[in-house]
Parts: structure tokens; C-alpha cells; sequence
């Protein structure tokens, strides 16, 4: 029955993993996927989120389906943690949310919403490069894909003016895809100046902006800092659409948890819009699953774990932060003849060294340190222990 079934070709990054495994070099280092690791290179499950779990274990809670829009209390401290509390839509009662399958789900449920309501176009335009999945998840909504400059190999920086003049010249009411803070693959964002004249060009156009959200918190440590980009495009009376992930900062990766949000002009479009987006979940999955949300909603929802949790994630991402400053000044100790400032100029999880693809080959081939072909490298994965070895298979290859 399946004989013209063709082989497809595994997922660029979490193929990496499976290379990985195989290798049996004792000391080789995995810069793949991007999951954060402690500095013994372990899998971290968050102190508050395992309180939370023991308190929700402790209820007894029943097994119940949730809503189609899930855990009602998630999503109320999930947008609050976005919007923030000064947030005029979300006091007016006009965004319109609901539970989804991590990240991807959001992403996946609002290409879906888009390609059925949005009124003046069916194409997304996503940056160049973007995370590997965007252009699948949005084809597979039924939404077309175009790009727009982003990267600029030769500063390896932001293509600011080129980033500008692409938004300028898209139709009229385009669908642009941003992310919101901690680019990936990059790790480049936009300076807050930037953002503005970003909403300006996209104000300009009359575009229409979708935030993807999948590391608020771990750019800069800060959760309200790095909601900046979607809390001014708000503030600039755009109304934005936007997907968040719970996988980074709280480390709940398989548990799924996310929620995607659009922002509406009022309470009667708002309810209008909730209800065609329960319409689109309901043959897709019915409803969200609610173990992870409750975890989420209590971290959200309780002031002292909300605190707690909010130490974590600063945590997490000074250690990122460290392990650049490590890998840097090794690199120089060696005496490497490259400049490695984009190192820690970038931000979020991961560093876009520049090496290139055959360079990425090396890597993995000759020192056994595996990363995605583009030269990106999950900071997250390098170690106290592993940042020498790391900066001398680099230093090796690019001398
Ligand atoms: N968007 C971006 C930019 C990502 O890097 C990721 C991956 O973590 C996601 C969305 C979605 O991830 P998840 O579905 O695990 O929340
Ligand atoms: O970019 C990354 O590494 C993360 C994790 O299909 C990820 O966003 C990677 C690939 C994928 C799902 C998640």
C-alpha cells in the first residue's frame, strides 16, 4: 500500500541528536537541540516547577477534559505575563486566547486562524534565516511563505536596513512574523530603537504583525524586558497576534504547554474571534492536554512561586550568559585571529558563530561536537567542563 511512500529527510535539528548518539567519543558534546542543560550538562527541571507539581499532585485533582481553550487559569496568567499588567487590551477584556500545544500549536493554530479569517492576505513573511520549523508549520496552515532580510553575514549582525526596506516594499496589509525577543537561529534582536522603527514601518504598511514568543525571559533574564518588542507595538496601536511557548522558561519542553492570543478591538470582536478559534481546534484535538497548564498556572498564578520561578529563569540565562563570556575568552586565549564579539553580543539560547556548513562538518566529524549546519550553537549545552575542548575544536578549524 505505501511503495510510493519516499523517504523524507529527518528534522534538521533534532536529527542532530541521533548523530549524537551514535558517536562513542567519551567526551563529545551535544550543541544541537535547543534545551537548556545545568553546568554538569544535565536536563534541568526547575525547583519551582517541581513544587508546583507536589501542590497539584497534592489536590487530588480529577482528570476531567479541560475546555477546548484549556486550563482557564493558565491562559489568564499566561497573558498577563506577556501583556503585563498595564496592558490596556487585556483590562478592556479584548484579547482573545486560548491553551495550545506548546509553541508549534500556537504557531500552527494561528497560520490556521489567519489563513481562514485574515481579510487582505494568505502570506506570512518570516525572516531570514528563521527557526527551521516556521516555514512548515505556516505551509502546513495553508498560508504561503515569503521572507524578509534579517541577517547580515558580513557584521554578523542584524540587516537593519535591509530588514526596513523589505517591510517597505511587501503589499500593502502583509502578515509579518516577528520574534518577539532571543532570535533563533541568531541570537541577534533588534535594539529597543530599532523596534520602534520596525512598528513604524509596519504601521506604515498597515501591516499585520504575529509574535512568536519562545524564550521570554531568557534573553535578558527579565520577563518584562524582554515582552518589550510586542508591549510597544501595543502601545503604537498595532493589534498584534502572538504565540508563546512555556517549553524554555519553564522548562516544561514535553509537557507541551503554550497559548496562542490575538489582540481584537473590542469585546464583542473579541468573542467573535474566540469562538471560530474553539471551531478550528476542536477536529484538530479537541482540547489541551492539562497536567503542564496546571503546573504553568501555578507558577503564574501564585505570587511566592511566581517569584521564585522568576529567580530560575534569571538563573538560566546568567548561565547562558557566562558560558559566552567562557567560550570567547578561550577562544582569544588560544590566540584565535577571528573576532568572537558577536559571541556575547547575541542573546537567548543560541550563538550564530558564522562558521560555515563544511566548517559545522568538521566539527562534528574530527572533535565530535555536534551542532546545526548553519553554525549555530545551543549555548546551553557548553558546560564549565566541556568550554575548553569546545574552543579548541573551534579554534583548530578556524584557526
Ligand atoms: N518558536 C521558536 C522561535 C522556537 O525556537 C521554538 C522552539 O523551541 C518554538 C517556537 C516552539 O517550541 P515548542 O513547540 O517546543 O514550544
Ligand atoms: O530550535 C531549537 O533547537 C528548538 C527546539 O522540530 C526544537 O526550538 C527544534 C526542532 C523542532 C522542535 C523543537
Amino acid at each position: 500500500t505505501w511503495s510510493q511512500v519516499p523517504q523524507g529527510p529527518p528534522d534538521a535539528i533534532l536529527g542532530i541528536t541521533e548523530a549524537f548518539k551514535k558517536d562513542s567519543h567519551p567526551k563529545k558534546i551535544n550543541l544541537g537541540v535547543g534545551a537548556y542543560r545545568d553546568d554538569k550538562g544535565k536536563p534541568y527541571v526547575l525547583p519551582s516547577v517541581q513544587q508546583a507539581e507536589q501542590e497539584i499532585v497534592k489536590k487530588k485533582l480529577d482528570k476531567e477534559y479541560a475546555g477546548i481553550t484549556g486550563v482557564p487559569e493558565f491562559v489568564k496568567g499566561a497573558a498577563l505575563l506577556a501583556y503585563g499588567p498595564n496592558s490596556a487590551p487585556l483590562k478592556e477584556g479584548r484579547v482573545a486566547i486560548t491553551q495550545t500545544i506548546s509553541g508549534t500549536g500556537a504557531l500552527r493554530i494561528g497560520g490556521a486562524f489567519l489563513q481562514r479569517h485574515y481579510p487582505h492576505a494568505k502570506t506570512i513573511y518570516i525572516p531570514t534565516p528563521s527557526w527551521a520549523n516556521h516555514k512548515a508549520v505556516f505551509l502546513d496552515s495553508g498560508l504561503e511563505v515569503k521572507q524578509y532580510r534579517y541577517y547580515n553575514k558580513d557584521t554578523i549582525g542584524l540587516d537593519f536596513d535591509g530588514m526596513i526596506a523589505d517591510i517597505k516594499s511587501m503589499p500593502k496589509n502583509s502578515i509579518v512574523l516577528l520574534h518577539a525577543c532571543a532570535h533563533n537561529p541568531t541570537g541577534i534582536d533588534p535594539t529597543e530603537e530599532q523596534w520602534k522603527g520596525i512598528s513604524d514601518a509596519m504601521k506604515e504598511g498597515g501591516h499585520y504583525s504575529f509574535f512568536d514568543m519562545a524564550y521570554q525571559g531568557f534573553a535578558s533574564g527579565d520577563t518584562d524586558r524582554d515582552a518589550f518588542s510586542l508591549r510597544h507595538f501595543i502601545e503604537q496601536g498595532h493589534q498584534p497576534c502572538l504565540a508563546q511557548s512555556f517549553a524554555k522558561n519553564m522548562g516544561l519542553y514535553g509537557e507541551r504547554v503554550g497559548a496562542f492570543s490575538i489582540v481584537t478591538e473590542s469585546t464583542e470582536e473579541k468573542a467573535r474571534v474566540d469562538s471560530q478559534i474553539k471551531i478550528l481546534v476542536r477536529p484538530l484535538y479537541s482540547n489541551p492536554p492539562v497536567h503542564g497548564a496546571r503546573i504553568a498556572s501555578y507558577i503564574l498564578n501564585d505570587p511566592a512561586l511566581n517569584k521564585q520561578w522568576l529567580t530560575e529563569v534569571e538563573g538560566m540565562a546568567g548561565r547562558i550568559i557566562k558560558m559566552r563570556a567562557l567560550l570567547k575568552e578561550n577562544l582569544e586565549k588560544l590566540g584565535s585571529k577571528r573576532k568572537w564579539d558577536h559571541i556575547t553580543d547575541q542573546i537567548g539560547m543560541f550563538a550564530y558563530t558564522g562558521l560555515t556548513a563544511e566548517q559545522m562538518t568538521q566539527l562534528a566529524e574530527e572533535h565530535s561536537v555536534y551542532a546545526t549546519k548553519d553554525g549555530r550553537i545551543s549555548v546551553a549545552g557548553i558546560t564549565s567542563e566541556n568550554v575548553e575542548r569546545l574552543a579548541e575544536s573551534i579554534y583548530k578549524i578556524t584557526g
